[in-house]
């Protein structure tokens, strides 16, 4: 009857039926009051919505009693009672007297039993928050009113609910009777059972998770039940098991192609390079056929395969050592850990001439070591003369024990020369005589003729004397007495020198002393003679010193037949006559390839002489790195000098031809051979004059040999010699400042051009100081201008040719340093590795001040593009 009421009931008809619904139910009114009254309305859409409604407002001593049915408690311990009514103000009814009230009261009596109700606990006193406000229009609405009160403790197993008005207009909607649960839950992969919160409300009910299928526990997971039913402070984990990764707050097997391999919560990877998963959560990834997994490697690393064979194995042989070098595999398998071994055999012939193969000698010395090398290098030292040895280099990974595969192994085969070497011993010695004798440690190449001994006081080592002999012994007299004397010898063979034998120091006995041949046995005592290995005695002799040029021909080279020499064909054109190439066939002898100098008829015989003394000067080395002279033919027309034939030819041509063709290493060790060369002749007393890379032959090999000796020739022949201002005809850009200036020429000064030669090397071939003009090359050199490493050079190799172009000749190194140094990258190739490019700036900060800017040629920054 209240259109305000009305209104409101209206909008929240469809609560309002819910509610009143169950009202219905669970309450009925107390029998004392009967002033409450169930009031069904109809909402807009005809819904009946049940309310219990009470307005005595007019009548004093109003105490009208509306009870709920027993409520079971449940599992609560603290009880919510939602209200939700309209209360009219006293204000708006008119009429009204100061009976009119605005509040109700709520009570509640717990029992274990549904007994009739007697009045219980109050709760509290309820007012309305709001009673009516005001609408735009102006009306005045009657508000719905929603309180909630906590009923109890409650302990026993339920309760009643009770309204008292006292004189109030209300009319109540609905009574929502409710406890608080924490709801069942996962959290950190551990599920949650619900759980009702303690009563009271300051404690938390401490619950332990469970963890979810495939999860296991890392720390007992927790969490605390709050007394409004919201979990508090989670604690503790559990984490996705192997072969599971978290999802959506479960854990879920690996999907094919993916694998875990430990527990946690991070994802399924995906199956490394070369493996595969084809089941549902997968651990690991197994490996794809031909690939495999080293013991050490994790289950996340690819799967890999043993390395290719290494590349370009080459070797370089002197005297005492032989290297080894090669590349890495171009296929590493995948991994890093490469090692390589060097495996050994000697191939020999047998008796029966079919090839023999065998392990190699096991006092074979190999540096650093034969297996499981680092780099990619080895040395090897102790190996027999005139053996053919053959080294299988094999690279292997982490995993090349797991492959089934054959090795892939790089090969080289290697003959060591023989050198006819010759060990001496000492016989007998007197005050004035020594007897000494020598037999063959390796037969020389051919037949002997006859030997050569040196001898020289110990303390005077610049003078030496020599004897010939048929014989395998010498008795030299004339000697000083109780001196040490140093002895060394060599065979002459048809094919020239072999190396001298090392040096034997023998003493002469005390004056007045007998011979061990007079005194029998005890003679031996008072003489002592040893064998040490000595270098740097000077056994050159110049062919100028002879009166009869001829003489020094016929001491130091051979004659041999001319119609042993077969000429192919010309090679090149000399000043003195063609070069040819062509055979020399001794009968007896195997045919070696030659090298055919002419000189062309009508030649004056001063011409003569000086085109033979070439010959007798070469005809003096024995060394694997110059040049060796078969013989020469002087006899006959034409005369002619027979040297071994060099199949690349002059070196500078040679490595234009091949501009960055070659590893570093190789290049390397044409600069060792060449070293080796010239450290034999400076030992020797030579200068060489005219070392350039156009002097320098090059066989099928890659092995360098010094050639073209007799600098006389140079004057004539060599364009690049200039005459300077004492009259000499020098090779400017190849020769040492103090040679230019005042013919200072010596080992030191060779040094200088051999560091050219160097950079000769090292550029493949290119013009010192490119087209500056001779003069310009003086001054820049005489201000200090050096030449820059040419590029790609490592920094090493032009610090070194810094060191020989050092403008005081006896701060330069000898060429016996060289050789060690040499030796020393060679082994250790990665000195190497820093390469010029890196380098600029510290040749810069080194000559910057030397680098001069004439004609433009020589700036900074010219250099540095
Ligand atoms: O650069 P090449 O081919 O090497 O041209 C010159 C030419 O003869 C004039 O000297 C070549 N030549 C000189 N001696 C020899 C040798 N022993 N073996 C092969 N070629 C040689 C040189």
């Amino acid at each position: 009857t209240d259109p305000e009421f009305s209104i409101v009931t209206r909008s929240y008809c469809t609560i309002l039926a819910q509610f009143a619904q169950h009202l219905c139910d669970q309450y009925s009114v107390i029998p004392s009051g009967f002033f409450w009254d169930a009031i069904t309305e109809m909402d807009e859409q005809n819904r009946p919505i049940h309310t219990f409604q009470v307005c005595h407002v007019m009548e004093p001593n109003q105490n009208n009693w509306l009870r709920s049915g027993w409520i079971q408690r449940q599992a609560a311990q603290r009880v919510y009672v939602e209200l939700r009514f309209t209360l009219r103000d006293c204000n708006s009814i008119p009429w009204v007297s100061g009976t009119c009230k605005e509040t109700f009261n709520l009570f509640y009596l717990q029992t274990d039993l549904d007994k009739v109700f007697n009045v219980g606990l109050k709760v509290d006193t309820i007012a309305a928050d709001e009673s009516f406000t005001q609408t735009d229009l102006g009306d005045r609405v009657l508000r719905l009113n929603t309180e909630v009160r906590e009923v109890g403790p409650v302990t026993q197993k339920g309760f009643y609910l009770a309204f008292q008005d006292v004189g109030a207009c209300i009319a109540l909607v609905s009574v929502k009777v409710f406890y608080k649960r924490c709801p069942s839950t996962l959290r950190n992969l551990a599920a949650f059972p619900e759980t009702v919160p303690h009563m009271d409300s300051s404690s938390l009910v401490e619950v332990r998770g469970a963890c979810v299928e495939n999860a296991e526990e890392r720390d007992t997971p927790k969490l605390y039940c709050g007394a409004d039913g919201d979990w508090l402070v989670p604690l503790g984990r559990c984490i996705c098991s192997i072969g599971h990764e978290e999802m959506d707050g479960d854990c879920q097997a690996c999907r094919p192609g993916f694998f875990k391999g430990n527990a946690g919560n991070f994802k399924c990877s995906k199956c490394p390079l070369h493996s595969s998963s084809h089941d549902q959560a997968a651990t690991i990834c197994h490996c794809d056929k031909g690939f495999y997994r080293a013991n050490k490697d994790p289950p996340t690393m690819a799967c890999t395969r043993p390395p290719s064979a290494p590349q370009n194995l080459v070797s370089l042989l002197n005297d005492t050592a032989l290297f080894l070098h090669w590349m890495p595999p171009s296929n590493t398998g995948g991994r890093s850990d490469i090692l390589y071994n060097v495996l050994c055999q000697r191939c020999d012939g047998g008796d029966s001439g079919a090839t023999q193969c065998e392990p190699c000698e096991p006092d074979l010395r190999f540096i650093p070591r034969p297996l499981g090398i680092t780099g990619t290098s080895v040395a090897i030292l102790d190996f027999a003369m005139h053996a053919n040895y053959t080294f299988h280099v094999e690279a292997v990974n982490g995993v090349s024990e797991l492959g089934v595969a054959a090795r892939s192994l790089a090969n080289v085969t290697v003959t060591t020369h023989q050198s006819g070497k010759l060990l001496m011993k000492k016989d007998w010695a007197t005050y004035s005589s020594i007897a000494l004798s020598w037999s063959e440690v390796e037969p020389p190449p051919s037949e002997i003729l006859d030997y050569e001994v040196k001898y020289y006081e110990k303390q005077e080592q610049l003078s030496y004397s020599s004897t010939r002999t048929r014989a395998a012994s010498v008795v030299v007299t004339g000697l000083r007495p109780s001196t040490v004397y140093v002895f060394h010898v060599r065979a002459r063979t048809a094919a020239g020198f072999t190396a001298y034998s090392p040096n034997f120091e023998c003493a002469t006995a005390a004056e007045g002393t007998k011979s061990a041949m007079e005194t029998s046995n005890s003679a031996l005592l008072y003489v002592s003679c040893l064998s040490v290995p000595f270098s740097g005695i000077k056994t050159y002799v110049d062919p100028d010193t002879y009166e009869d040029p001829t003489q020094a021909v016929e001491e130091f080279a051979k004659e041999i037949d001319p119609s042993y020499i077969c000429i192919d064909r010309v090679i090149g054109a000399g000043e003195f006559g063609e070069v040819c190439s062509g055979r020399l066939r001794i009968p007896g002898r195997k045919d070696i390839a030659v090298a055919i100098k002419t000189l062309k008829g009508g030649y004056m015989e001063q011409q003569r002489r000086e085109f033979l003394r070439e010959a007798s000067i070469i005809g003096q080395f024995n060394n694997s790195n110059i040049i060796r002279l078969e013989g020469v033919v002087t006899k006959s027309k034409p005369v002619m000098i027979v040297v071994e034939y060099m199949e690349n030819g002059a070196l500078d041509s040679f490595l234009r031809t091949r501009d960055g063709q070659f590893m570093v290493l190789q290049l390397v060790g044409m600069l060792r051979g060449i070293v080796v060369g010239m450290t034999y002749l400076s030992d020797m007393g030579y200068v060489h004059r005219d070392l350039a890379a156009r002097n320098i032959l090059v066989d099928e090999n890659l092995v360098c040999k010094v050639s073209d000796f007799g600098m006389s020739r140079v004057l004539e022949d060599d364009s690049d010699a200039a005459y300077t201002a004492t009259g000499g005809k020098i090779p400017i850009r190849w020769t040492a400042p103090e040679a230019i200036a005042y013919g200072k020429f010596s080992s030191a000064s060779d040094v200088w051009s051999y560091g050219i030669v160097m950079w000769e090397v090292m550029s493949y071939g290119e013009r010192p100081y490119w087209e500056m003009s001779n003069q310009d090359v003086i001054l820049s050199i005489e201000e200090g201008y050096r030449l820059p490493a040419p590029i790609g050079c490592p920094v090493i190799l032009h610090q070194l040719m810094l060191h020989c172009w050092q403008k005081e000749w006896g701060q330069r190194p000898h060429f016996n340093d060289i050789l060690s140094f040499l030796d020393k990258l060679i082994i250790n190739p990665s000195s190497m590795l820093t390469l010029v490019n890196d380098a600029m700036r510290y040749v810069f900060s080194q000559y910057d001040n030397a680098i001069k800017t004439s004609k433009g040629m020589l700036t900074k920054s010219n250099l540095e593009t």
